[in-house]
């Protein structure tokens, strides 16, 4: 895949400096440049620098008045030249007086950019000294306001702000008016005080406060279309480039999808381990790959910060239609060639600037590939070259159950009573039918699956009656009695075919008699051999060598094999395990190892820090309309992390390994991200509490704390879900 590298943002990377900038705990890349100039328009509009600027639409009286500073009070230069000293400002106030401080009421300061003004409810926002909240390269009016400046234009103000910069971290940058314009290249909490002149230029008293800098995640339909732009080429770059070139031309920051995917699918493919899935671990393994993500999309362009996608939006919306998940594709304005591409017959991204995206081809002795060589799972033989997408569909039948997340899932996950519930909900609650219907299956088992609809769907076609269902021992009976058996097949093993696949290859987990590895795929195969004939199977069941039976536990769960025992012929149960077990199966990259190959992969996740966000901010309390559970402390103090690995057992409970089987990745001392996966800077400088060179789970959820200011630099827009105000949430 080429493509062509569209950097838009030359003027600013102009103003980049070297790493020398340090204040709290902020290491941060970027500089800080002041600018003072009343002229600040045409500043603006050339885009040189970045800068603070007061206002030039000022009442003439003050204009006049300004037009009269004395030469050589900083930022008056441009005016002063012409400037007659009819009035002398006082600014050196008798410090032997007790000088005037005003209170937040009398004077405050808002900020506003181009989205408005910021209301996210963070506590660090709401403190009582008027601190606000700018956006880094973000060009931000800063305004006075209270009842001071309500109640009196005869003042005048004059602006000391501070920098992070060293240079500017001992003078301060002075301006005048009742605004100021402002465009910080970096993150940080910066100082600000006005003070205030009578029209004799009389000092008169100050005001303090502090402008704190930190990305706004915003969730996609709410972006400019500047911003959307900007996001969509800075991230398409990290398809582009390897590592190696990215960091050359980006710098350290950057990593490149082939590491993402590659590293994502070395945690996920040891047949005895899923160090990032099916356990506790997921919710902090996936924030953090998310900020490593971040991390090179900032090396690419420092003024974007990843969106998120509210996928609830679509999902309320098609449970308001009653209508299946596929409805997606009909209101969802995101696969389509201005954001993330839709899809052509072949399954391959056909348009957007993912058209086409190339899957990275696994190196020499890296071991999670398949077996054309791709980076995939071990199970998915899926030969195309191209990052695969089928969409709301499993081998001919589309997974209706797997509902795409609407209000009231969300809300479950969000009412979750312990940080624990958050753990286990996160994933499946929280967005997996994202990844079912995003990926899809396909392949042999179409084939396969119309063969046995052939000779049994007659037969699953049938309607039940209540008498019926109660004849075979069901008075709780959640099928229906329309053609039920045609519901439990298509949900329990179609729609969890992909799963299943898995299953019979972790067959140590499901099996009766607990054989590993029973589902094996060819060593290699090339490129020409089709994939008919480069299948994952069962060659013990296809050998007689073991029974359906043996395989059906890792079809069906307890619960479901005891409604289809109760109806379903044996030999239905044999075919529907033997097509199971035999089918060539490809898969779609969002529904297997490789999903971080997708674009798509990376806005779902940081919805659901928005999600942990919400349940951590204390004045965050409900969903549309409804209150859901919140934590009582949720500083680390309190919570208890939730150590679970479905792959955990203990010694002596598994006849393939009586030795037990711990599978890392789940506890809170586990590393959070292969150390090559960078984090962003602000969260990587503050993450290693116990300085052990590893940011481990328990650190990351620490780090990512939204009421310490210290922290993270950035938020969410909102905590709004007004889609769900009229959502059902009981
Ligand atoms: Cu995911």
């Amino acid at each position: 895949m080429n493509y062509q590298s569209d950097r838009s943002l030359s003027n600013q990377e102009e103003c980049l400096i070297s790493e020398s900038n340090i204040k709290k705990n902020y290491h941060l890349r970027e500089f800080f440049l002041l600018v003072l100039a009343f002229s600040a328009i045409s500043m603006i509009a050339s885009n040189k620098n970045a800068f603070i600027s007061s206002d030039l639409s000022l009442n003439t009286e003050l204009k006049s008045k300004m037009s009269q500073v004395k030469t050589g009070s900083k930022g008056s230069s441009e005016v002063s030249e012409e400037s007659s000293t009819d009035i002398d400002f006082n600014f050196n106030a008798d410090s032997s007086q007790v000088e005037k401080v005003y209170s937040s009421d009398e004077l405050y300061f808002t900020t506003k950019n181009e989205y408005g003004y910021f209301e996210g409810p963070y506590p660090w926002l709401s403190l009582g000294d008027g601190a606000q909240l700018v956006e880094p390269y973000r060009d931000t009016t800063v305004k006075l306001a209270g009842t001071l400046y309500d109640d009196e234009n005869d003042y005048t103000f004059k602006w000391s702000v501070k920098g992070s910069n060293e240079k500017l971290e001992t003078e301060e940058e002075e301006f005048y008016g009742s605004k100021i314009y402002v465009t910080y290249l970096k993150t940080g909490i910066f100082g600000v005080t006005v003070r205030v002149y009578n029209e004799t230029g009389v000092y008169l008293g100050r005001y303090s406060s502090t402008l704190i800098v930190k990305y706004v995640k915003r969730e996609l339909r709410s972006l400019t279309l500047a911003d959307r732009e900007a996001f969509l080429s800075a991230a398409v770059q990290l398809w582009t480039y390897t590592t190696d070139d990215g960091r050359e031309l980006y710098g350290e920051d950057f990593v490149s999808i082939e590491d993402m995917v590659a590293y994502h699918s070395l945690a996920s493919n040891n047949v005895l381990c899923d160090q990032f899935h099916e356990g506790t671990g997921f919710i902090t393994h996936h924030l953090a790959l998310t900020s490593s993500f971040e991390s090179s999309l900032r090396s690419v362009n420092p003024a974007v910060t990843l969106p998120y996608w509210d996928f609830t939006i679509e999902g309320e919306t098609i449970l308001q239609a009653n209508e299946k998940p596929s409805y997606f594709l009909e209101i969802s304005p995101f696969l389509n060639e201005v954001w993330f591409g839709s899809v052509d017959e072949d399954n391959h991204i056909q348009n957007s600037l993912w058209a086409h995206t190339l899957m990275p081809v696994a190196g020499v002795g890296l071991s999670t590939k398949n077996s054309y060589g791709y980076i995939r799972s071990y199970w998915n033989n899926n030969p195309d070259p191209e990052v695969s997408r089928k969409l709301f569909y499993a081998c001919g039948s589309e997974p209706v159950h797997k509902a795409v997340p609407y209000c009231k899932t969300h809300f479950d996950v969000l009412d979750s009573a312990a940080l624990s519930n958050f753990q286990l909900l996160s994933p499946s609650d929280g967005h997996g039918p994202m990844h079912v219907q995003l990926g899809g299956m396909f392949g042999g088992c179409e084939d396969a699956y119309t063969a046995f609809i052939a000779k049994w769907g007659t037969y699953l076609d049938q309607n039940m009656t209540d008498d019926e269902i109660s004849a075979v021992g069901w008075n709780k009976w959640k099928w229906g009695n329309t053609a039920p058996r045609r519901l439990m097949f298509e949900t329990a093993v179609m729609g969890e075919y992909f799963h299943i696949y898995r299953s019979l290859w972790r067959s140590h987990m499901c099996a009766v008699d607990q054989t590993p590895e029973l589902l094996v795929c060819p060593e290699q195969c090339t490129l020409e051999v089709p994939f008919e004939s480069c299948t994952c199977q069962v060659d013990a069941l296809i050998e007689n060598l073991t029974t359906w039976q043996n395989l059906y536990p890792c079809v069906l769960n307890d619960e479901n094999q005891e409604y289809f025992n109760a109806v379903m012929p044996q030999e239905l149960l044999s075919d529907m395990t033997y097509m199971l077990a035999t089918a060539s199966v490809m898969e779609g990259e969002m529904i297997e190892s490789a999903s971080t190959a997708d674009i798509l992969f990376w806005v779902i996740h940081p919805a659901i820090e928005r999600m942990l966000s919400a349940k951590r901010l204390p004045t965050v309390t409900k969903m549309g309309n409804q209150n859901f559970t919140k934590w009582a402390v949720v500083d680390g103090s309190n919570e208890t992390w939730l150590e679970y690995s479905y792959y955990t057992f203990d010694a002596d409970t598994n006849a393939a390994y009586p030795d037990g089987n711990t599978c890392t990745g789940h506890g809170a001392d586990d590393a959070v991200l292969p150390a090559e996966l960078v984090i962003t800077s602000s969260l990587r400088k503050q993450a290693d509490l116990n300085n052990d060179g590893i940011i481990s789970n328990w650190e990351y959820y620490l780090v990512i704390d939204p009421n310490d200011v210290n922290k993270n630099d950035y938020v969410f827009d909102n905590f709004l879900w007004d889609h769900c105000n009229d959502a059902d949430m009981r």
